[in-house]
């Protein structure tokens, strides 16, 4: 009797506190940081998105104990928009995309201007503008040198050009519960389309033309798709890896990486995979990516000072209640003894 009601009160307060998790993420203010996918030449891939894309060098950092660098590129500043990060692997010059990789969407003002410079620039073009099959949008889809589409969608001026990473899934609804409860992301619309037997679920953080998205679609009758070795993860931004690990865990993702510091780099971090198997990282949300506090970051370590807490410019504006920037994304903080 008194084993089972102690039993009953722990099982009570261990389900309040799974509770507590899932209602947690809701309220975590998250962010898609950045995609990330290997190609095979960097120059080759730099060249041909900031001529024909019209994207942003952003950084580049080589990591020449562990054989690779990384690019990363965008239509603006890493802590306000999404971007990509491309990583090149020494001595690899190929990738296999797979097949349950989509796209990356790029919203444009003109598909077909946007076309007729990336085939002056000679860029390979695979759909020529026109309207989506079935809908009205005007799409195109382009490759890259690596053969990773983009999709062109014509739009109006957005803050957020690189608006989609589109991936296959085997269970649209499977799927979509789990990114709104281990992710904590909205569903933002959902379109069947039975004619060309696929359905398509808008998942992310906030209205679709200002967030970049998760595009997940579902073709009928297909459950499985090889991933291939090119495209690699999200990263999205969180206040609690622990609290985020410990949600994915309760939704039935898998965590590949346990929750905690990354050395070297001043945050946490955790993986996982949903249901399909496609990655997810998760990063502490204190350390800012403005150039100034990369700098001073590197600066610092390399002094081997103790403790350094700093505040870049622009969470000083946080601070005097100048700027809506979320709190926490700008704040800078490196404790050198740990890192
Ligand atoms: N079978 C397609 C289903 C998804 C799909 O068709 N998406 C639309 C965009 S939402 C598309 O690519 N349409 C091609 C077209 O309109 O030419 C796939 O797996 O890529």
């Amino acid at each position: 009797m008194g084993f089972n009601a102690t039993g009953n009160i722990a099982h009570a307060s261990t389900s309040a506190a799974q509770e507590n998790v899932l209602e947690w993420v809701k309220k975590d203010k998250r962010r898609m940081l950045h995609v990330v996918y290997r190609v095979g030449d960097l120059d080759r891939t730099i060249k041909f998105y900031t001529e024909c894309l019209g994207m942003k060098l952003l950084r580049r950092r080589d990591i020449p104990e562990e054989r690779y660098t990384n690019a990363f590129l965008g239509y603006g500043p890493e802590d306000s928009h999404f971007v990509i990060e491309l990583t090149y692997n020494y001595g690899v010059d190929k990738y296999d995309i797979g097949a349950g990789f989509g796209h990356f969407g790029i919203a444009v003002e003109d598909v077909t201007k946007t076309v007729d410079l990336i085939k002056a620039k000679g860029g390979k073009v695979t759909r020529e503008p026109g309207p989506v099959k079935g809908g009205s949008t005007v799409i195109a889809f382009i490759e890259d040198p690596d053969g990773y589409k983009f999709e062109l969608l014509e739009r109006g001026p957005t803050p957020e050009p690189l608006c989609q990473v589109m991936l296959r899934v085997g269970d649209l609804d499977r799927s979509i519960n789990f990114y709104e409860k281990a992710f904590g992301m909205e569903l933002l619309r959902k379109r069947d389309n039975p004619e060309y037997k696929y359905t398509i679920a808008m998942m992310g953080y906030g209205p679709e033309d200002k967030n970049a998205v998760l595009e997940l679609t579902y073709n009928y009758g297909v459950s499985e798709y090889d991933k291939g070795n090119g495209y690699a993860q999200i990263a999205i931004g969180t206040d609690d890896v622990y609290k985020t690990a410990e949600a994915i865990k309760l939704s039935g993702g898998k965590i590949t990486r346990e929750p905690g510091p990354l050395p070297g780099i001043n945050t946490k971090i955790t993986a996982c995979l949903d249901p399909d198997g496609w990655k997810s990282v998760w990063l502490l949300k204190s350390l800012c990516f403005c150039a100034l506090c990369l700098r001073i970051f590197t600066f610092h370590k390399k002094l081997h000072e103790h403790i350094a807490l700093l505040i870049c410019s622009r969470h000083l504006r946080v601070l005097e209640g100048k700027s809506d920037v979320e709190a926490g994304v700008c704040f800078f903080y490196v404790n050198l003894n740990r890192t």
